[in-house]
This record gives C-alpha cells, structure tokens and sequence, in this order.
C-alpha cells in the first residue's frame, strides 16, 4: 500500500492552503477555524532530480512527470479537519480529526510561525500566541487519545496475559488495528520506556503515557512546517521550535499557492521547489498581481530561498518514510520500456528494497519470474537480494510466462 502523509494540527494555520497548493485541488480556505469538516485526499509531488539529465535523454514520462530534468512523483496526501484543546475527548471536530490521521503513515505538523492565531485557531496580532503550544496541542491531544484506547481495560486484559505467562503484545495490538501501529512498534516503544511486557500489571498510569508518547513518535515520525513563514515574528519563533530538537521546515503555503495557481493559467514560469519564478505574461497581470509577486520574492524567497511547502512534502517520505526513487526499464541501454518509451516510469521504494522485491513493485508475476537485474549505469547483474539504491534505473530479466 502507498504510504500517505497526513497534514494535520491547530485550527486556521494554513494546513488546507498547504494541501492545495501541492495538489492544486479547489479546498476550502478561510481566516477562521473549522473551514476544512471533512478530511481532504488529494495527490501531490515528490521532487526528484531526473536521471534524463545524466543520461543525456529526452524522456517519455508516463507514471509521473519531469519538467526540466526534475521528475515529479505522485504521493498520497491528506488534510484533516483543524484541532483543538480536548480533541481527544470529542471537542471541536476531534473524532473527525483523529479518525483521518490514523491513516497516516507520517505527519506533517503545521503549525503558525507567526503566532497569529491564538489556542483555538481565532486570529490574533501576530506574536500574540507561541507556535511551540500549536505543536504540543497536536502531540499531546494524540497521546491522550492513544492513552484512552491502550488504558481501556488494561488491568483486565494485563492480568489475563501475566496468568498466561504471554507478552503483552497481542492485547494492545488488538486494540491499536487500524492505527498503523505495527507490533514492532509496540515492541520498540516498550522496550525505549524500558517496561517489562510480561510484567503489565505493574505497569502505572505514567508508564502507560510515556509508552504512548513512544508509540506515536515510532509509528506517526513527524516534521514540522512552520507555516506563515512570510509574516513578522516568524523567523525568531523559527528559531525557537528548532532549538527544541523539531524537524522545521519554514513554510510560506499562501505564496506556494499564488504561485502554483499562476503557473497553471500560463502566466509564470514555477516548478514546485524552484528557488525563483519567472514572470512569462506581465501585460496579463495588474498592478496588484505584479506587487503580489514581487512581495513573495521579497518575503518568501529572498529570506528562505523558497516557499518550503515542496521541501516538506520531499521531506516527509524521504527522511520520515526512508524511501527512495528507482526507474525500471526493459532495456538497460536503450533505457526504454516495451513501446520504446525512453524513462517512462520511476517509484518511491522503501529504502533497503532488494531487486526482486523492486521487480515485485512494477508486477507481482515479475518477482515470481524473477532471474536477475541490471543496472543501467554500470551494466552489471544484480541478484535478487541485491539493494537497490536512490536514482538507480533497473532492468528485470525474468523468465518468459508459460503460455
Ligand atoms: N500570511 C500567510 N497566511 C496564510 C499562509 N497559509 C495560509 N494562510 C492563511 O491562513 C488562513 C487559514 O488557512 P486554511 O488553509 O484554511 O487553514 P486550516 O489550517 O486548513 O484551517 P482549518 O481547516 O480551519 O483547520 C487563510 O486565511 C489563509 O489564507 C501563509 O503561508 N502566510
Ligand atoms: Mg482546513
């Protein structure tokens, strides 16, 4: 299953702006909370450097798209409903919110830089509110929501696995399906708050918030986009949410937007994750549009080089998901697919993927038939538990299907 990353985080701080500036889906957005009710699902980008540049091809995209020699991959992509204090128990829109990031592989916190809306997302002067507090609204609403559903019944199921002499595990597993919480992340989570899975009804009510927390950061890996990042006190606040140790990406969603939608009508030249845009059409924009423009490369561009919002997204599946970008090919020379199609297609793999699980990827009959792999840069073989790496362009030699 492709993996999804959810944005999700405090009322009225740019999430559905962000959402459609990366999938350019009409959503709604307005400068107050609880515009978005309902989760979002659209497809976004990953940005890759192509390979057609250093193997000095013209490509024949056909599963993504590459503009320039930059491939852009599709990824799933969530926005969810804007979160409040008391979430966990239902406040606001909170089993709407909760029930869409269960989905999500990996998260993108975002949160206002600016400090422009206070805790339940009304707007205020900027510098008022600390964007430190929008993210640990989102943590510690998650965790106590996690909490509820471990520590429902867990003196009684506790005291059943002791009797049995089991782990622990099974029981909270049961009850964490359908979360995206895996074994091993219970198993990881339990073993970093150092708990003893055998010994559960020892386990005290703090003990139990620390395994949550764990568990969260193991299966839900975060990043932040510090959103906002056009507006005063941004920078400073910037700052502060690194020193505590975040993964910050500063964002600008609203520039990202204009300038996305801009691209589309034809009248600027922008690829997602430029660090510039070029005006095509200037006698078909007005005197506001153009001052517009030149603010964001003021504010946005000039300050942090772009809008971050393409970053974040790359961010997300690269350094939170471990995945990496390969191209499959039927000719390692030619570089083509079976209609002669020159780099038709590329994929984002879980990082460490072997070259028959790979062939698995592109068609669960090539990794039965699977005999060995090619690399098209350096021509050699590769075996089936070979590991592909980031970039690689791969044939699969398999065996001919029995008719
Ligand atoms: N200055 C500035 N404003 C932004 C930026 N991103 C979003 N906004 C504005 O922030 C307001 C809220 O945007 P939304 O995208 O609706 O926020 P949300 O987080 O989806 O809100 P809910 O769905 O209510 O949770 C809108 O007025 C946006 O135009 C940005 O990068 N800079
Ligand atoms: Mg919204």
């Amino acid at each position: 299953m492709a993996p999804i990353v959810g944005l999700v985080g405090k009322a009225n701080v740019g999430k559905s702006t962000f959402f459609a500036a990366t999938t350019l889906k009409p959503v709604d957005i307005a400068n107050f909370p609880f515009t978005t009710i309902k989760a979002n699902r659209g497809i976004a980008y990953f940005r890759s450097k192509c390979v057609c540049t250093e193997f000095k091809v013209k490509d024949n995209p056909n599963n993504s798209a590459c503009i320039d020699g930059v491939r852009l991959l599709p990824v799933d992509l969530i926005d969810t409903p804007g979160l409040i204090r008391g979430a966990h128990e239902g406040k606001g829109l909170g089993n709407q919110f909760l029930d869409e990031v269960r989905r999500a592989d990996a998260l993108i916190v975002v949160c206002d830089a600016a400090g422009s809306t206070d805790v339940g997302g009304q707007p205020v002067t900027p510098g008022s509110n600390d964007p430190l507090d929008d993210i640990r609204l989102f943590e510690e609403e998650f965790d106590l929501w996690l909490l509820n559903i471990i520590s429902k019944d867990f003196e009684k199921f506790s005291r059943t696995a002791e009797m049995k002499r089991e782990e622990i595990w099974k029981y909270i597993d049961e009850k964490l399906s359908g979360l995206g919480i895996t074994r091993n992340h219970i198993i990881n989570a339990c073993e970093k708050c150092k708990l003893n899975p055998f010994k559960a009804t020892g386990w005290s009510r703090e003990d139990l918030k620390r395994f949550a927390v764990e568990l969260r950061k193991s299966s839900k890996p975060l990043i932040i986009a510090a959103n906002k990042a056009d507006k005063e006190f941004a920078q400073e606040n910037i700052e502060r949410i690194k020193a505590e140790g975040y993964i910050v990406i500063p964002t600008c969603a609203e520039a990202e937007l204009a300038l996305r939608r801009a691209a589309d009508a034809g009248l600027i030249k922008y690829t997602p994750g430029d660090k510039d845009f070029n005006i095509l059409q200037p006698d078909k924009l007005n005197q506001n549009q153009l001052r517009a423009l030149e603010s964001i490369r003021e504010k946005v561009f000039r300050k942090y080089g772009n809008t971050g919002v393409q970053d974040a997204v790359n961010e997300a599946f690269s350094k939170l998901l471990d995945m990496i970008v390969v191209y499959p090919v039927e000719d390692a020379d030619k570089l083509t697919d079976s209609k002669g199609r020159i780099l038709p297609d590329c994929y984002l793999v879980p990082n460490g993927i072997t070259a028959r699980q790979f062939a698995g990827v592109i068609h669960s009959d090539l990794a039965d038939s699977f005999i060995y792999a090619i690399d098209a840069r350096t021509k050699k073989r590769l075996g089936e538990g070979q590991t592909l790496k980031n970039r690689d362009v791969i044939q699969i030699v398999a065996a001919k299907a029995r008719k």
